[in-house]
Formats: C-alpha cells, sequence, structure tokens
C-alpha cells in the first residue's frame, strides 16, 4: 500500500462519519449543524489537496463559515484560484467523498478522483484557510487541516477571516497583479482606492450593524487605513457571546424588512448591515416620520449599474455594461434596469457563482442577489481599455480607475461593496431617500416549507419553474394568473432543509395571498412536515 493511502486512512480513522447523514454540497458548499461536520471537513482537506494538485500546484482557498446561519451551524466551502467559487464538475466529487460510509471509501475516492481527472500524485499542493467566528470554527479547521496534511498539501491557516478577505488571498497567491496576499494589503488597496474615489469631496458618515461577526473586528482595522476619508461606527460587534446573527445582520433585516436590533436608526441617517461572514450588505434608513426603507442588492444595482454606464459614457469608453439577477429581483428593479437604463439583464439561478459566470459576458457586468450579495467585473480588456485610455474625460477615468480598485472583483464582499456604494451616493451629493426614488419595489414575500424531502424539487428556466414534483407548477400558474403582475417560483434550499417560496405582485394584499397560497400548495401537495403554518392558505 502507498505511503499515502495508509495516511490517508490512519488520519480519516479520528474523523468517523456519523450513520445515515446525507452531505450535499450545495450553493454555498457544505452548510449544517456543526455538530455533523466533522468527517466532512477532513475530506474537503482531501479534495482542497486534490484540487491545487490538478491545476498544477495552484492556491487553493477553504473558507470555514455558515455565513448568516445561526451560530450553531457552520460550512465550508473551496475557492478556485482567481478566488472564483469551485468550478461546478467539482461539487459532485466534494459530494461523493463528503458521504463516503467508510475509510477504505474515502481512500478509493481519493485515488479514484485523480485517476479519472489524471492527476499527478507527485504535484506539490497548497491551501489556505480561513473562518468566521463560530466557536466551532478553530476545530473543524483542525479536522480539515488533518486532511490537507495526510494528503500532503502545504497549509496556511489564516485564521478569523471574511469570506471575501479569503477568496482575496487566494487570488493574489495566484495573481500577483491583483495585490499583497495579506489581510493588510486588502485593507491597503481598498483604502486607497477609496481615499482615491472620495477625494475633495465631503466624508460620509455610516453606521454598520456586524451581525455581532467578523466583519466587526475587521470592520474596525479598516477604519484606521481610512483615516478621514470616512466616518464608520460599527454596531453589533460582539462576537464572544454566541449571539452571530440573532436579530441583527443582512439576512434578518432583508428577510423580515426591518431594522436590526442593537441600536436606533436617526432619521436620514446612513445604515448598512452586514451578514455573519461580512460578504453581504443591505442599507436602510428611517425617514422624518420613522418610516422603515430598505435599499437592498437590488436597489445596489441599479444605483452602481447606472452610476458605472453613466461615467463610462462621461469617459467617451466603448464598453458593454450588463446585469445579472436571479429570479428573486424584484420586478421593479428589473424593469427600471430595462427601460429607465436600457442596460441588458440576464437571468440566472440562484448562487453567486452562477451570477458571476454570466457577468463575465459583458466587458462590464454588475450583478447581485436581492439579499446584497453580490460586486461587479471587468474583463481583463475593459480593464486595459479604462486605464490606458489617454483621451475622454479625466474625472469619469479618475472615478472608474480609482472604482477598480474599490471593488473586490473575486466575490460579493460587503466591506467593499459598502465603499462603492458610498463612493457613488458621495459623487452624486445623495442621501439614501435620493436612491430610494429611483423606482418602488412591487410588493414582495419570501416564505419557507418545510417538507419531507427539499430533493424532489426540481428546477428549471433559473429556477423560476418546477419541473418536479410534476402538476405543481400548473396550480402555480392558474393561482398567479388571478393577481395583477404576478410572479411566483418555488425552489429547495441549497443551505437550509427547506424549500422557498416567492411571490409578488401589485398590492400588498394580493402579494401576501399568492405566496401563503402558493405555500400552501407546496405543504399539502408535496410532503409539508409539522403542523400546517395558520398563515397557509
Ligand atoms: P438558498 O438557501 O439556496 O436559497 C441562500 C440565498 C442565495 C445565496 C445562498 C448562499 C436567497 C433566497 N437565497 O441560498 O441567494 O446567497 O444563500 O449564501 O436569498
Ligand atoms: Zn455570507
Amino acid at each position: 500500500m502507498s505511503n499515502v493511502r495508509q495516511a490517508i486512512l490512519d488520519a480519516s480513522a479520528a474523523h468517523p462519519a456519523p450513520a445515515g447523514v446525507h452531505y450535499t454540497y450545495g450553493t454555498a458548499g457544505f452548510r449544517m449543524n456543526a455538530d455533523l461536520l466533522d468527517p466532512v471537513m477532513y475530506r474537503v482537506g482531501l479534495l482542497a489537496t486534490l484540487r491545487s494538485k490538478a491545476l498544477g500546484g495552484k492556491v487553493i482557498g477553504v473558507m470555514v463559515t455558515a455565513s448568516h446561519n445561526p451560530v450553531r451551524d457552520n460550512g465550508v466551502k473551496l475557492v478556485d484560484p482567481m478566488g472564483e467559487m469551485l468550478k461546478q464538475s467539482w461539487e459532485g466529487y466534494a459530494t461523493q467523498l463528503a458521504n463516503a460510509q467508510t475509510h477504505e471509501e474515502v481512500a478509493d475516492l481519493y485515488f479514484g478522483i485523480a485517476e479519472e481527472c489524471e492527476i499527478d500524485l507527485d504535484q506539490s499542493a497548497s491551501v489556505v484557510v480561513g473562518r468566521d467566528t463560530r466557536p466551532s470554527g478553530e476545530a473543524l479547521v483542525a479536522s480539515l487541516v488533518d486532511g490537507l496534511t495526510a494528503s500532503g498539501a502545504t497549509v496556511t491557516d489564516l485564521g478569523l477571516k471574511t469570506t471575501p478577505q479569503l477568496h482575496f488571498v487566494t487570488r493574489c497567491l495566484n495573481d500577483p497583479s491583483y495585490g499583497t496576499p495579506t489581510e493588510e494589503g486588502y485593507y491597503q488597496k481598498i483604502s486607497d482606492a477609496y481615499k482615491t474615489l472620495v477625494a475633495g469631496l465631503e466624508p460620509l458618515k455610516i453606521t454598520v450593524d456586524c451581525a455581532h461577526g467578523v466583519g466587526a473586528p475587521k470592520l474596525r482595522d479598516l477604519t484606521t487605513y481610512l483615516g478621514d476619508a470616512l466616518d464608520v461606527t460599527v454596531v453589533n460587534g460582539d462576537i464572544e457571546h454566541g449571539i452571530l446573527n440573532y436579530h441583527v445582520g443582512a439576512d434578518f433585516v432583508k428577510v423580515n424588512v426591518k431594522q436590526p436590533e442593537g441600536f436606533d436608526l436617526a432619521p436620514n441617517g446612513i445604515y448598512c448591515s452586514f451578514d455573519g461572514d461580512a460578504d453581504r450588505i443591505v442599507f436602510y434608513y428611517a425617514d422624518e416620520a420613522g418610516a422603515f426603507h430598505l435599499l437592498d442588492g437590488d436597489r445596489i444595482t441599479a444605483l452602481v449599474g447606472a452610476f458605472i454606464i453613466e461615467t463610462v459614457r462621461a469617459a467617451g469608453l466603448d464598453l458593454q455594461v450588463g446585469v445579472v439577477q436571479t429570479a428573486y429581483a424584484n420586478g421593479n428593479s428589473t424593469h427600471y434596469l430595462r427601460d429607465s437604463l436600457q442596460v441588458p439583464v440576464a437571468f440566472t439561478q440562484t448562487g453567486v457563482k452562477h451570477l458571476h459566470h454570466k457577468a463575465e459576458e459583458y466587458d462590464i457586468g454588475v450583478y447581485f442577489e436581492a439579499n446584497g450579495h453580490g460586486t461587479v467585473i471587468f474583463s481583463s480588456a475593459a480593464r486595459s481599455t479604462i486605464r490606458n485610455a489617454t483621451d475622454g474625460d479625466a474625472k469619469a477615468l479618475h472615478i472608474l480607475r480609482s472604482l477598480i480598485d474599490v471593488i473586490n472583483e473575486t466575490v460579493g464582499d460587503a466591506i467593499s461593496d459598502m465603499l462603492v456604494v458610498l463612493g457613488v451616493l458621495a459623487h452624486r451629493q445623495w442621501a439614501l431617500a435620493d436612491w430610494d426614488a429611483l423606482y418602488k419595489d412591487l410588493p414582495s414575500r419570501l416564505v419557507k416549507v418545510v417538507v419531507g424531502n427539499r430533493h424532489a424539487f426540481k428546477t428549471i428556466n433559473a429556477d423560476t419553474q418546477l419541473e418536479e414534483p410534476a402538476d405543481l407548477q400548473a396550480r402555480i400558474d392558474a393561482e398567479v394568473a388571478k393577481v395583477s403582475r404576478g410572479r411566483s417560483f418555488v425552489r429547495p434550499s441549497g443551505t437550509e432543509d427547506v424549500v422557498r417560496v416567492y411571490a409578488e405582485a401589485e398590492t400588498r394584499e394580493e402579494c401576501d395571498t399568492l405566496a401563503y397560497t402558493v405555500a400552501g400548495l407546496v405543504f399539502d401537495l408535496a410532503g409539508g412536515v409539522g403542523e400546517r403554518p395558520a398563515e397557509f392558505l
């Protein structure tokens, strides 16, 4: 037996698989109750080694986080060398390895994947690891490192990082032109660029709800680099007491359309919330009358998309700007983008990797999920056009050049997106109310339904229709037809054990009727579990 096989078997013995648990590498990697993740971590370590070897020894990233989920959950995802999500064809290998029943099977799969992908196992492998503030994180990283070490990878444990910082460092290690591969390199790059972007403008003031997560210490670190360019107040930054995401953070604010707990909103102030690993952001404010106004990912697309289009035009550059959304985007945001801004809008399945790939088809691609996860990416041709332009409006070129460096192109990044939005607001001299006035949201609702087997749900057409269970879609269509400007779709969550129902319509009443009727149909016709929620129709 080879030494490596023996090492993999020996180390695997310390990470036995629990009986009867099925693992899936979903929209955000593996994510579930942290108590079940130990064997998964070990095996993800093996896979990360293989991935690095398969790419000629390039550095692979591994992030340990469950993002906006409750603190008891954790998760893990792989990051490819340019900072993008793991190549999709490898997700299947991840799922296979995680579900191996015996240590022998784990070793067989390791060598089986190597053979199938023609991987040279003598190739070196290198992996960087980051984690969020969850108490389970350290032990899970140790199990991950066991897998990496058993398979011979060189490991760099970066400790506490936001998800986007881990993506950034991974990218820089493989592509030094992107930046210095350290947390300091990250702060230096984006803060320098922000200062250049807003030079000469009135500094803004923002209060940031960090969801009691890793964003809090990291944002505090950034403020020292920003100096006077931005006045930041960090709130909800208690990372010690296991209250991560509890009634706070971007997901809480977006789903409930209300302010997080822990502080009051002064009228017309600028506020935002990060999620637990600081890759999502939503903004909000209270008006004079105290009414709460949410500015979500769709609005970030509208704000940033419009600003970039205008600036590209002003700079006299011939670059195509395109926008990517998912079915969860509010219908009126799409309407605004297509009809008022005349920008091409593409739709993909849920999950940023899909949006990212689609956005790569444009010179400049702007993508945000409604929940506030997204970024802007520039093709390398667009980047050189912007950097090398000699004529054209100097101010517009200056803005575009600094924007490129504020943006974290590798992945949605709450800290970087915050600076991008603030940079645009500063240039426009807009309050959040001005941004809010761009268009009016259609009433929408997101409902969770607990079913026996969410894997029985299969979607098509960028998640907008159900293929399975058969006949359910026709029933949904019939309900949608009853309301004006109605839209509703159903898809299984990739991060929680639920099925999600989305609905929107012209009025709040029609929207809620549609949402709860469809939720009722799912519950009744597709194996609802437990007590039928009272609001379901
Ligand atoms: P699921 O649980 O698959 O709906 C959620 C978000 C996704 C994406 C992932 C990853 C919604 C409705 N869904 O996925 O858009 O952000 O989390 O974090 O917001
Ligand atoms: Zn997140």
